[in-house]
């Protein structure tokens, strides 16, 4: 806990309104959405400068307490959970858009911004934030880039990682970085931006941001499919692919589908049942476009990779289809979800989906397995539903006893334990399953050189 000199120079720093201890503050900020871990901060701190998150840092050094950085909490991985006195430091009243250069075509913000608010501002300017997720409504900009945020449009724009120009963090020293200042090129040695893109808030605290914006995409046209087995959904994947630049190609099982017309009304996207749904998108710019959609269809069609399948014909109806993928994360959190997010190379997707079907079926006969993912990035989230009989200690140990042999498998395909969210606290102790013990001793001493006083969230990450 803090002593009452440190929480006084905590409020010199931050200001009266600038610092937090009581029990619901406490709560609020001391966890993610994360359901694992029992929030337990000693205050929160809401600076609202760069120069505040600065002082915060040396304070923490000298007087040696820890730090765990925050922005909208929306992590799966335990990263933003204060379980251990920490102080938390929110970024949320630092969120300003700073700057915006039509011919750069970029925007410099504080890392409190909301994503959601960066997809506005973009569209507000006839441009386009490219990176979305469920929770762009209240993810913050600094904690997308802190885990390397992915999503639903990365087949076509890559990761949060993609659209960082430039980058202000204030390092676990307590130095201030302003890193490659939004250049397109700059070959002048390491790119320390990339180190810091993904590091939980391990080496530093993000405060501001330079974003790259894009070309809205015209017409975006989302198809619903209906597949016969998983392996036939690379093989969609593949023909669409043939003729177009897919802006999302996502998967989910006839489980997801079944609880979001039970639990939250939703039509299901035609009759046929399937177990396996594909939802592609691309831009339909052209009537060639849409025929060489329709072409892949009714060949997909033929060759019995596909039951049946809508297109939409408006943006309401697109946005419609969207749902039925992008509410399912929402919808079975009711169920306690014991969740993985696996990824391997799109040509082992079909392979690895087989072969942990096995595993699933074997070890997780009592349960309920729900599948859905980002399956044209090779990324695909396995959500095992919590019994309802069962407590959640005894089912999260069940689910965690078969994760070794899920990890083995995604090992053994040279795949990854956490695609997209992080490692945090939940899969810190699985980390040499996706990297060597040279990685491993290499990312701890970048870590030592970055927060030699390790004050910047301890035990995430790297244990
Ligand atoms: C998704 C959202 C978080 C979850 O829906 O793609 O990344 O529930 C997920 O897995
Ligand atoms: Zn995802």
């Amino acid at each position: 806990m803090l002593n009452p000199e440190t929480l006084s120079q905590l409020q010199n720093i931050l200001g009266a309104q600038g610092l937090l201890t009581d029990p619901a503050s406490l709560e609020t900020y001391g966890c993610d959405w994360t359901k694992t871990y029992e929030p337990a901060p000693s205050a929160i701190a809401f600076p609202k400068t760069t120069a505040q998150v600065q002082a915060l840092i040396q304070v923490a050094n000298q007087a040696q307490f820890n730090i765990v950085p925050s922005g909208g909490r929306t992590g799966l991985s335990g990263g933003a959970v204060a379980a251990q006195g920490e102080l938390v430091v929110s970024l949320e009243r630092m969120n300003k858009i700073l700057e915006f250069n039509t011919q750069d075509r970029s925007v410099t913000c504080e890392a409190g911004v909301i994503t959601a608010q960066i997809q506005q501002f973009a569209a507000e300017h006839d441009l386009f934030y490219p990176v979305d997720f469920a929770s762009a409504g209240s993810s913050q900009i600094g904690g997308n880039i802190a885990t390397n945020a992915g999503g639903i449009k990365v087949i076509r724009y890559g990761l949060t990682r993609q659209q960082v120009l430039g980058l202000e963090v204030v390092t676990g020293k307590g130095e201030i970085l302003k890193l490659n200042n939004g250049l397109v090129k700059n070959a002048t040695g390491y790119d320390l931006r990339h180190l810091f893109i993904g590091s939980e808030g391990t080496l530093g605290i993000i405060t501001q941001a330079t974003l790259q914006l894009i070309r809205p995409p015209q017409n975006l046209t989302v198809l619903v499919l209906g597949v016969p087995e998983f392996g036939a959904l690379m093989q969609v994947l593949m023909r669409f692919q043939a003729d177009l630049d897919l802006s999302a190609f996502e998967f989910f099982s006839d489980r997801a589908l079944h609880y979001l017309v039970q639990d939250k009304g939703l039509a299901k996207p035609f009759d046929t049942p399937a177990p396996y749904y594909a939802l592609l998108e691309f831009e339909n710019d052209s009537a060639g476009r849409e025929q060489a959609a329709l072409q892949a269809f009714q060949d997909c069609l033929e060759q019995g990779r596909v039951l049946d399948g809508v297109m939409s014909r408006s943006q309401t109806q697109a946005k419609a289809l969207w749902r039925l993928r992008e509410m399912i994360s929402e919808t079975i959190s009711v169920y306690t979800p014991y969740k993985n997010d696996l990824s391997v190379r799109v040509s082992q997707v079909a392979a690895f989906l087989q072969a942990v079907d096995q595993i699933v079926a074997e070890r997780y006969r009592a349960f309920e397995v729900i599948w859905y993912g980002h399956i044209g990035d090779g990324n695909l989230h396995l959500n095992i539903l919590k019994p309802a009989t069962m407590e959640k200690a005894e089912f999260f140990e069940h689910c965690a006893a078969v994760n070794e042999q899920v990890f083995a498998l995604t090992q053994s395909l040279g795949g990854s334990i956490s695609a997209e969210h992080g490692v945090g606290l939940l899969k810190r102790d699985y980390l040499s399953y996706s990297r060597s013990p040279e990685e491993i001793t290499y990312m701890r001493a970048i870590k030592a050189l970055f927060d030699p006083n390790q004050i910047l969230n301890p035990g995430k990450l790297l244990s």
